[in-house]
């Protein structure tokens, strides 16, 4: 069914709850409850100017309240909403160093998801009024329902994603998801706290002219990334390309998906696995990517294949539309050593 813009994202949810591999009902309530936290980390993130008025982290505000940093604040929020619905068993985040086990119902261990979410990725624009975002990936568990979950249920490859998508907190704020059905964007209105989906059926262009990475630590690049950087540059064809970035994954990408770019985080000679997390980073906005026609790597792999090994594993990202990524990473394949 094509996706009537201005429906709501719960109208959608029902709409095209039959599109999901397993009970229908269990998505709708999953989305439900991210759709929910979202709004209260949005709430929270907007007044995060009226710091100075407030309260800092640390202190108490006027009304005797606790403040919190906000990406803690941020965890805290989608720990609580997920945890109170009977459907996830773990939750992994960046904000914790293990995962959390939820018993669920009667402490019988028989809820079926496993959640991974960088809760508020990009934090350090907060002070300075950038846009953030709150990034998600959702598994089936691997273990069997009734018994508690196991760090196997959180290490599987992004191939495994049964739903995965990113809220950004901008302008105005957005909810992106995927369910393997092609990827669709919902636009909260604020005055009555509905999200409409504004952005149906989203493609990453298959060109762009956009290149995003942080050029400051252009030194310390491998050198098919530099070489790539220069090719971007050079006067040819429909290049030079245009310099964006953002500091901010989740805006960064938002804009590549609508304009058409790439978006790179490599390895340097300091992170020699890259910046991002592989999980709960990387795996989400590549399901997203390739849902949308673009494509993720690490210079030479599918992020999606990538087998996990550790609950915070890092990996290079190169990531956007299709042609632009094969570009760069034709690039990688030249110097595979450097
Ligand atoms: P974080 O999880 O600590 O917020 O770091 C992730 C962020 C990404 O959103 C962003 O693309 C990248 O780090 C920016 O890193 P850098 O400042 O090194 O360019
Ligand atoms: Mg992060």
């Amino acid at each position: 069914m094509t996706p009537q813009k201005n429906t709501t994202l719960g109208e959608f949810i029902i709409e095209n709850q039959s599109e999901f591999r397993y009970s229908s009902g269990e998505l709708s309530r999953l989305i439900n409850s991210i759709r929910l936290a979202a709004k209260v980390v949005n709430h929270e993130v907007n007044k995060a100017g009226l710091v100075d008025i407030l309260g800092d982290a640390g202190d108490t505000n006027v009304q005797g309240e606790d403040q919190q940093k906000l990406d803690v604040y941020a965890n805290n929020a989608f720990i609580k909403t997920l945890t109170n619905r009977e459907i996830v068993c773990g939750i992994a985040s960046e904000e914790e160093d293990d995962f959390i086990t939820i018993k669920g119902r009667n402490e019988k261990n028989d809820n079926k998801y496993v959640v991974l979410i960088d809760p508020l990725d990009g934090s350090s624009n907060i002070d300075v009024n950038v846009s953030v975002g709150t990034i998600f990936s959702i598994y089936r568990r691997v273990t069997p329902e009734g018994t508690p979950v196991t760090i196997d249920d959180f290490l599987q490859p992004g191939n495994k994603q049964v739903a995965a998508g990113y809220i950004i907190y901008g302008t105005s704020t957005m909810i992106v998801y995927t369910t393997g059905h092609g990827v669709n964007g919902f636009t909260l209105n604020p005055a009555i706290g509905t999200y409409y989906l504004s952005h149906p059926n989203m493609r990453f262009p298959e060109n762009g002219t956009i290149y995003s990475v942080n050029e400051g630590n252009y030194v310390h690049f491998p050198q098919g990334v530099k070489d790539y950087i220069k090719y971007c540059q050079s006067e040819e064809e429909d290049r030079p390309y245009t310099s964006r970035y953002i500091g901010s994954l989740v805006s960064d990408f938002h804009r590549n998906m609508i304009k058409g770019g790439i978006y790179i985080y490599p390895n340097t000679a300091k992170d020699p696995n890259g910046k991002l997390r592989l999980l709960y980073e990387c795996n989400p906005m590549a399901f997203i990517a390739e849902q949308a026609g673009g494509k993720a790597s690490n210079g030479f792999e599918r992020i999606l294949d990538i087998q996990p090994t550790e609950l915070h594993q890092r990996t290079p990202f190169i990531c956007g539309s299709l042609n632009m990524v094969q570009k760069a990473e034709a690039f990688m394949q030249k110097h595979k050593r450097s």
